[in-house]
């Protein structure tokens, strides 16, 4: 019997060119380049931490939901943020992450999340409000993920946008109930929109133009879009919805452009967005430490399960 040789190094890149470009799905078992699992760790673990600390604007609402039946959606919505999380980090440990570890750079500031739990919940409208607007941008950068080319995040994605179409539905029937009640209602939601509109189209990200990651995700299909290609259609599809709901948009010089068949919007304020990023917005140091907190609390957790674990183990 004659010995095959193991594919060299130039052999499993080409493999893994050719899966790119033949649009198959990388797997776990596959070789992947280095700067592919990075981005990948990277990205996903932003995306998981983003779930994680997502619950906490909404979750400040928990008790405070105005009937039964509305603390009930809420509750539900925050357990699916948790769970969308663990999906993640377990598709991050699917490339050799460890979750632990990636915990720790989140609450010693070493990994992001999205910027747009930096900012605070003032009034219940905002629980609509982030369910249309901050889920409605979730939806609108997530679904394209779908066809990401690593394929436990891809799908992973399936059923987080699942959730997350019945997520930005319950903002929105949130917001037309409100919109439907007295003028102080309608006046919640409006301030509510004000606060949150430019933060959401922050969400995207930066500028095509700053955006060192884009043209590399890009290549590898991690990314179908660019950040301001998304940012533009999110625009595009808020427009309709705002004037259904009755509520401004904070941007006057948002109107429709025929010649591009998009709608033109104002600046964003990027210097915010840099800030935020640095750690320096409202909410950043209450966000981190109460996540810090909650992960000591739950030591003796882990420490259970571990002991648990080994005892099975042993048997
Ligand atoms: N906030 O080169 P770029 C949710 C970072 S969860 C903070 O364009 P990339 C929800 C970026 O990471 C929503 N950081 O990067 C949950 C990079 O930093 P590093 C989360 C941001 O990766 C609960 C640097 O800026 N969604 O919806 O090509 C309740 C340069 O950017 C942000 C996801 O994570 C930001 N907004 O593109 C309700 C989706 N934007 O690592 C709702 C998956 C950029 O180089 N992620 N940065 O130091 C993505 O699609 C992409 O990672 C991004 C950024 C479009 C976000």
């Amino acid at each position: 019997m004659t010995a095959v040789a193991p594919p060299s190094e130039k052999d499993l890149e080409a493999h893994f060119e050719r899966t790119i470009e033949r649009d198959q799905r990388v797997e776990p078992r596959d070789w992947v380049p280095d700067g592919y699992r990075k981005t990948m760790i990277r990205q996903i673990a932003q995306h998981a931490h983003s779930e994680i600390i997502g619950m906490q604007p909404e979750g400040n609402w928990i008790t405070r939901a105005p009937s039964l039946r509305r603390k009930a959606i809420l509750l539900a919505k925050v357990q699916d943020e948790a769970g969308h999380g663990l999906y993640l980090y377990s598709a991050a440990a699917t490339l050799g992450a460890d979750r632990a570890d990636l915990t720790d750079k989140l609450i010693t500031g070493r990994q992001k999340y999205s910027s747009i739990f930096n900012y605070p919940t003032l009034s219940f409208a905002d629980v609509g409000v982030i369910g249309w607007l901050v889920d409605g941008a979730a939806i609108c950068n997530q679904v394209p993920l779908c066809r990401s080319s690593y394929g436990p995040y891809a799908r992973s994605m399936i059923r987080i946008c699942k959730e997350e179409s019945f997520h930005q539905r319950q903002g929105f029937e949130l917001l037309m109930t409100m919109m439907r009640g007295t003028g102080g209602q309608r006046e919640m939601v409006q301030e509510a929109v004000d606060r949150w509109w430019w933060p959401s189209l922050m969400m995207f990200g930066p500028p095509d133009a700053d955006s060192p990651n884009t043209a590399q995700s890009m290549a590898w299909k991690v990314k179908r879009h660019t950040n301001d290609e998304l940012r533009q259609r999110f625009v595009d599809m808020s427009v309709p919805q705002a004037a259904a709901l009755g509520v401004t948009l904070p941007d006057p010089e948002l109107r429709w452009n025929p010649d591009r068949g998009h709608h033109d919007f104002g600046a964003i304020d990027w210097a915010e967005f840099k800030e935020i990023l640095k750690g320096n917005g409202p909410c950043n140091a209450q966000r981190i430490e109460h996540r810090r907190r909650a992960h000591d609390d739950g030591a003796w957790v882990r420490e259970a399960a571990a002991a648990h674990a080994s005892k099975k183990g042993e048997k």
